[in-house]
């Protein structure tokens, strides 16, 4: 297996998701400023033009960090961040589904559509446009996610998950890209402060975010 990897906040996810597992996979890294993973030989393999890929032995590149997560969680069970039955990990799904939906896609379009929309422009549809829309988005999906927070201390009810992983990664990103979480959400704020004390969160970070000083 190799791990296309790079300075992304997606990679970084699946980043955090190996150490947490103690996986280590061989890495490809990808230049993605420079568009490689738009290149005809990359995009042969995986239409969608993204990272994370996960490059199998047999030759095939599966892409999107939840299949990645749950084929990963499949060849190596323990420790799992999904759950330990078909309930467990339905849950974990259904509750991934609902944070990617309210919170981290309208938050990634964000920056696509803001910040680095011209590096963009020849990549994807970019619809500036959207931008307010998409923060009000953003916005409501924390401002819901922060009651939920005054109860348990993770996403998905008592137990650790990707799921957590998914949006700390997502929301310490976005804190260096121009949206940062309300200080009105405390709950949020101390579920963050938890997800950073892990150890696995600064290893994650791409040795490039030392530079930038991006959180990816
Ligand atoms: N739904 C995909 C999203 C992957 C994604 O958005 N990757 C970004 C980096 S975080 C990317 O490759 N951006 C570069 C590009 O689109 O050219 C997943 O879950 O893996």
């Amino acid at each position: 297996m190799i791990f296309c990897n790079a300075a992304r906040p997606n990679p970084r996810c699946l980043r955090m998701y190996l150490l947490e597992k103690r996986l280590t996979l061989p890495i490809r890294e990808i230049d993605v400023d420079a568009g490689e993973n738009r290149h005809p030989e990359f995009i042969q393999h995986n239409p969608g033009g993204q990272v994370p890929v996960l490059i199998l032995d047999d030759g095939f590149w599966l892409a999107e960090t939840g299949a990645i997560f749950q084929y990963l969680k499949e060849k190596y069970p323990v420790p799992s961040l999904l759950g330990a039955t078909p309930e467990e990990r339905a849950e974990t799904r259904m509750w991934q589904r609902r944070i990617e939906r309210r919170i981290t896609e309208p938050l990634y379009a964000t920056f696509h559509y803001g910040p680095v929309a011209a590096m963009y422009r020849n990549r994807m549809l970019i619809l500036p446009e959207c931008v307010p829309g998409l923060e009000k988005l953003v916005h409501d999906g924390l401002l819901w996610l922060d009651a939920l927070l005054a109860w348990r201390t993770v996403i998905v009810p008592h137990r650790f998950t990707v799921v957590d992983i998914v949006l700390y990664t997502a929301l310490d990103f976005g804190s260096r890209v121009g949206q940062p979480c309300d200080n009105g959400l405390r709950n949020l704020h101390a579920w963050f402060a938890a997800m950073d004390n892990r150890p696995s969160a600064p290893v994650s970070l791409h040795p490039k975010a030392a530079v930038t000083g991006i959180r990816y």
